[in-house]
């Protein structure tokens, strides 16, 4: 390089120096901000915590996974994707004749929860009638306390395989009531109304049990099977002994598996006793799959065993998102509001993980913000459908961690059972029953309380 002149020469060393310390000050504000910023991150899940708060939080496996359980989760996640055709294809063959649909990942999207739609939302169904006459003949169907529908089972499914009919059409209209904040901010709520024409045209008998739910996320999900059961059955106050309008009772289920008696943990009415269960279970009625654990009458299955295993393996190996803004003034307000209007007797923050086939998952300090309990929630969220132990009114807290990260991976996705709430003000003001106390607290709050509670629920 040739310099025409010692000016020049100084001109090129100045600007190499500009470059230089511009070079260094960014890396030295780079490594301040994020260390600032870690600050303010907690780990949701103690080693299995995911720093990731993108759309594609709820796809991470934790960092601590073994080189085993990550081929695991690996294998795990293209089983989740897998979408089934009908046979005679040679593979993925088998879905249906009807089903609700064709992969996991299509109703759990992002790992996420679907939306309220046909495709998506998943109508439960009991006859009404056969149930007020039912004399149970043993153990299991004694719990399972739904008598299926003609025609239905428990389970409608609105979608079939070309040349099969699907068994109805299902209709979702909201209706819209208004109401005010006592400080007079007004606010609308929405509930659907479904509608149900049958196959043959007919609607719905009036005496058929109906209970809409929304797919709910599938993150976290091993460390909440990790908790010890005593634990969990440690919070339950079934007579509510200590006075505080809160109850909380565990549903009790069929284990297909050990063919006993089990605690409930998963789905919207803790009606699934583990992962591998609830993943048979939505190969069998949510996709027409039939596997080991829930063959056809004939003894046939369409999936082998390890591809049951892998599915729930995804599910047991997706780790919790880490909460965030742990600095900020608002979120800490919040926190406290939630503790003050007794959220967190039923989204409870802390538990200790016990045993689990992974590794990864064991003895983690967790905050997912659920007991894993049945409380009733009042008649504005009943679905008056019975669900082993869990009555008409009943359902199991859903984990919160996480949650304010919904609309980040699935923009306008609902809360709540099925999906009516459009914001975290709308979820917490269908509160009732033994929430009623909480709702009250959020209702009488002043415009900068509930914002500073609605901004901690985001924080997560
Ligand atoms: C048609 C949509 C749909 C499909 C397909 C589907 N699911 Fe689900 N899933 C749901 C709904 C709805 C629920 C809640 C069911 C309930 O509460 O009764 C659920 C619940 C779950 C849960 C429990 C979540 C919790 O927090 O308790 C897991 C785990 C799960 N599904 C895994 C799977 C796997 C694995 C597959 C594929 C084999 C699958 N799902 C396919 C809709 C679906
Ligand atoms: C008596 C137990 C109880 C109390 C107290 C309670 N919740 Fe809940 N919460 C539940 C149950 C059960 C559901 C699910 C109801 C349903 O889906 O119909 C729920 C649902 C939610 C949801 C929606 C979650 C989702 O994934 O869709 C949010 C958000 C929430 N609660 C926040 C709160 C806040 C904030 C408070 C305090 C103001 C509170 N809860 C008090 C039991 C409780
Ligand atoms: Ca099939
Ligand atoms: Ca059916
Ligand atoms: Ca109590």
């Amino acid at each position: 390089m040739q310099f025409r002149s010692l000016g020049a020469l100084f001109k090129r060393l100045r600007f190499t120096l500009v470059v230089l310390l511009t070079a260094i000050f960014t890396i030295m504000a780079g490594v301040f901000l994020s260390l600032s910023v870690n600050a303010q991150i907690s780990p949701a899940a103690g080693d299995a915590t995911a720093f990731n708060r993108t759309s594609s939080a709820y796809e991470e496996a934790p960092p601590n996974l073994n080189p085993w359980e990550t081929e695991e989760h690996d294998l795990g996640d293209e089983v989740f994707e897998e979408a089934f055709v009908s046979t005679p294809n040679t593979e993925s063959s088998g879905l249906g004749p009807v089903f609700n649909n064709a992969s996991c990942v299509s109703c759990h999207i992002r790992n996420g929860r679907g939306m309220p739609e046909p495709g998506q939302l998943l109508l439960r169904v009991t006859d009404g009638e056969a149930m007020a006459h039912q004399s149970a003949t043993n153990k299991s169907e004694a719990l399972k306390n739904a008598p299926p529908v003609q025609g239905l089972g428990n389970q409608v499914q609105d979608f079939s395989i070309i040349g099969e009919t699907p068994e109805a059409k299902v209709d979702i209209l909201w209706k819209e009531t208004a109401g005010a904040y006592t400080d007079g901010t007004p606010y609308r709520l929405r509930s659907p109304q479904i509608n149900v024409t049958l196959a043959n045209g007919e609607p719905l008998p009036d005496t058929v049990q109906v209970s809409p739910r929304v797919p709910p996320h599938v993150y976290g999900l091993g460390l909440l099977e990790a908790i010890p059961e005593q634990d969990i059955l440690a919070l339950a106050d079934p007579d509510d002994r200590d006075g505080d309008g809160i109850s909380g009772r565990p549903n009790q289920v069929w284990d297909e598996q050990t063919q006993d008696v089990a605690l409930g943990r998963f789905g919207w009415k803790a009606n699934s006793p583990n992962l591998l269960q609830q993943s048979a279970d939505a190969y069998f009625n949510d996709m027409g799959i039939t596997s080991p654990l829930f063959p056809a009458e004939d003894g046939t299955t369409e999936i082998d065993q390890e591809k049951l295993v892998l599915a729930a393996a995804y599910a047991q190996t997706l780790a919790a998102p880490a909460r965030t803004l742990m600095d900020d003034a608002q979120v800490q307000r919040g926190e406290k509001l939630f503790t003050e209007a007794s959220c967190n007797a039923c989204h409870v923050a802390n538990f200790h993980t016990g045993s689990h086939k992974y590794p990864a998952l064991r003895n983690q300090e967790i905050h997912p913000y659920t007991d894993l309990l049945l409380h009733d929630m009042g008649e504005g969220l009943a679905d008056n459908r019975a669900d082993f132990a869990a009555n008409g009114q009943e359902w199991r807290t859903p984990s919160l961690w996480g949650v304010g990260l919904a609309q980040t991976v699935l923009p306008y996705s609902g809360y709540l059972h099925d999906g009516r709430a459009r914001t975290f003000e709308e979820a917490i003001l269908w509160h009732g029953g033994e929430a009623d106390a909480s709702k009250v607290a959020f209702e009488t709050m002043s415009t900068e309380d509930r914002e500073a509670l609605v901004r901690f629920l985001q924080s997560l």
